[in-house]
């Protein structure tokens, strides 16, 4: 493949030992529901704001590999008059960006989602690149309830990730493959690490059809863990276990790492999650780590709460969280570190 030694190298720098991804790229709606918890108005220049206060964090290099981009930001151009995608090559800090174009409702399938973005996506891949992204997103989102998700759900979304996958390879781009389940419902810790494994073979199968180098991409996926409406909560002992056995059932030893969503668990108990799966598993064949959104955002957005007294503080909280997630990419996190 002509990428490969370039593909495998971005991808094993994303996934480094005591670093993880920052996931930093919501579509506008997305952003805007973020601000608003603020009461701030999301307009160009406030989101550019926010997100300049993220990425010149202070040393936010030693703990984040890569920044996951939106389209509008890769595009602009930080107060310093730097673009985005340069500033953060400059920092050590690899640019990628999502390229689906949401999850839209499947047809004839009630509330069930299909990821779109397929078409011209080979020109815009191009494009990316040539502006400095080494890797791209795509999340796939498949849902518990009764009688969800349906074999066609799991089939067609896995279809494709696995066509994006192939078009960012063919480019010179690392597809961070992401298979969301999500913990929306009243189901069991059980149930959702069955239709993780389901989902997770399912996408590993499209990816080998379609001649997706594993050792180039890096899968994102979500934890094993209870519904969030489910009344019997799952401890972080059972989601660290369940996890690493659905991974260890599911994942070929040639992908390089898995860097998990935190998918609306508390920013504490996804940094938890990550420690122990570390700290229990000495010897697994990838490494896993990070790629939070929500668990290292929303305790900085709260923080900073749109007054520019409050940059540093916002600043200083996103280390904190980078920090204790690097750790835990190690298993060497200590609760005293919050
Ligand atoms: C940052 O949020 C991303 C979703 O954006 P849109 O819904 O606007 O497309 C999302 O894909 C995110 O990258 C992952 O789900 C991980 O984020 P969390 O918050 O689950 O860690």
């Amino acid at each position: 493949m002509k990428y490969q030694n370039e593909l495998e190298k971005i991808a094993k720098k994303m996934v480094h030992k005591g670093k993880g991804i920052l996931a930093a790229d919501e579509s506008t709606g997305t952003i805007g529901k973020r601000l608003e918890q603020i009461e701030l108005e999301s307009t160009f220049n406030t989101r550019l704001e926010y997100r300049e206060l993220l990425f010149t964090t202070k040393n936010l290099n030693n703990y984040i590999s890569g920044i996951i981009l939106y389209d509008e930001t890769i595009n602009q151009v930080l107060s310093n008059g730097k673009n985005i995608p340069d500033f953060l090559v400059d920092f050590d800090i690899i640019p990628g960006i999502k390229v689906d174009t949401g999850a839209k409702n499947f047809a004839l399938h009630q509330n069930e989602k299909i990821t779109e973005g397929l078409d011209g996506l080979r020109e815009r891949l191009i494009k990316y690149k040539s502006i400095g992204a080494g890797f791209a997103k795509w999340r796939a989102v498949i849902t518990i309830g009764e009688d969800i998700p349906s074999e066609a759900c799991i089939y067609s979304n896995a279809h494709a990730l696995a066509r994006y996958s192939a078009l960012c390879q063919e480019n010179g781009i690392v597809p961070i493959v992401e298979p969301e389940v999500l913990m929306t419902g009243t189901h069991s810790i059980e149930k959702c690490y069955n239709i993780t494994k389901l989902s997770q073979e399912v996408v590993f199968d499209e990816l080998n059809k379609q001649n997706v180098l594993l050792s180039g991409i890096v899968l994102k996926p979500s934890m094993v863990i209870s519904g969030d409406d489910c009344a019997e909560k799952s401890d972080h002992n059972a989601v660290a276990e369940m996890t690493v056995e659905c991974l260890k059932e599911t994942v070929p030893a040639s992908v390089p790492g898995c860097a998990f969503l935190s998918g609306g668990q508390s920013d504490i108990d996804a940094t938890i999650h990550l420690n122990l799966m570390n700290k229990q598993n000495a010897n697994l064949p990838w490494n896993l780590t990070f790629s939070y959104g929500r668990a290292l955002q929303h305790p900085t957005l709260m923080t900073w709460n749109g007054q520019k007294e409050n940059k540093e503080a916002a600043q200083d909280i996103l280390y904190k969280r980078a920090e204790a997630n690097g750790n835990a990419s190690m298993g060497l996190y200590k609760s005293l570190m919050d």
